[in-house]
């Protein structure tokens, strides 16, 4: 049976409250409408009308989440701390707040045996009305000729201040038809910014200004910028500088390329 709207905030509200709470934000959509925008070979197998939720992690995550995790964890040497702050803090909430129901958890950087993501992480922004995906189809005869150009999600508060982090499915949820899909609001309008945008996106992004694109409220204090500009090899040694791992932890950590 089909859930209303109204039912499907019920469902998913206090996840939202608790993810928030820990510098997440959540939203929800149907499976049919991701699916209409890609190729098959990225289609989610579920029937189209069934609810999925988009988690994206907001700057406040690394104070909320990643710090106090490494304080209460021991990270296990091979993974990105990163990526296990995230699954850990996802994971836990899925177990609370939905004890009865069957969900399907993905994390952006889980990858098929095919090597292909388990999630497009964009478009999962894009059509869930999170940020919006700008792609080169999206500008008019763009200037970068057959060059391959990568695409990158604004959203309308955070900028490029976020990251996607990943996708739950609710296998047995129907959404109603008054779950209605709700276009991201588009916040890099004009040819030339949007051309602005994919250029710094994809020839600058080390100097991180395609994430100023539009004013923000929030960005990444100055020491989760210092985390994310060391590089990854040698996280795991600034992490035992400021007193979070041991000598053992910190040798062990992996040089995984994990970006916010
Ligand atoms: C593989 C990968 C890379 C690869 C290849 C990039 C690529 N886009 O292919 C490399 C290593 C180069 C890379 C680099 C970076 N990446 Co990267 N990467 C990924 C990853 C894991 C998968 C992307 C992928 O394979 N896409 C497959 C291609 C085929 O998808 P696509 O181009 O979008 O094509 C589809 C759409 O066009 C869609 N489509 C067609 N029509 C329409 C219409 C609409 C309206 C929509 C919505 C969709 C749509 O159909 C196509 C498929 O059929 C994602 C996380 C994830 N799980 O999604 C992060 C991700 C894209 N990366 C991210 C970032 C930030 C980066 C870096 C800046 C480094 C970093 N981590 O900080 C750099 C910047 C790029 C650069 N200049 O090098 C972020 C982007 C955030 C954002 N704001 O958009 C993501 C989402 C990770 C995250 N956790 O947030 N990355």
């Amino acid at each position: 049976m089909a859930i209303s709207s109204e039912s499907v905030e019920g469902l998913i509200g206090t996840f939202r409250e608790s993810l928030e709470a820990q510098g997440f934000e959540i939203y929800p959509f149907k499976v049919g409408w991701y699916n209409a925008v890609l190729s098959p070979a990225h289609h989610l197998h579920y029937p189209a009308d069934t609810l999925a939720v988009v988690v994206l992690s907001s700057p406040s995550m690394f104070e909320r989440s990643f710090l106090p995790f490494l304080r209460s964890q021991c990270c296990e040497g091979l993974r990105d701390p990163i990526d296990q702050c995230s699954a850990h803090t996802v994971s836990s909430a899925v177990s609370l707040c939905f004890p009865s129901q069957s969900v399907d958890v993905s994390y952006d950087y889980e990858m098929l045996p095919n090597r292909r993501p388990k999630f497009l992480a964009q478009t999962a922004a894009h059509v869930s009305g999170a940020a919006y995906y700008y792609q080169k189809s999206d500008v008019h005869s763009p200037p970068w000729a057959d060059k391959k150009m990568f695409g990158v999600c604004i959203h309308p508060k955070l900028g490029g201040w976020f990251a996607i982090r990943a996708l739950l499915v609710f296998k047995d949820v129907r959404a109603g038809a008054d779950l209605q899909q709700k276009d991201p609001p588009d916040c890099v309008r004009s040819q030339e910014e949007r051309i602005e945008l994919l250029e710094r996106f994809n020839f600058r992004w080390q100097d991180w200004s395609y994430r100023d694109m539009v004013p923000t409220e929030e960005r990444y204090s100055d020491q989760q910028r210092e985390y994310f500009r060391t590089p990854p090899g040698q996280r795991g040694e600034l992490l035992r500088h400021w007193g979070f791992l041991t000598d053992t932890d910190s040798e062990k950590q992996s040089s995984t390329n994990k970006q916010g």
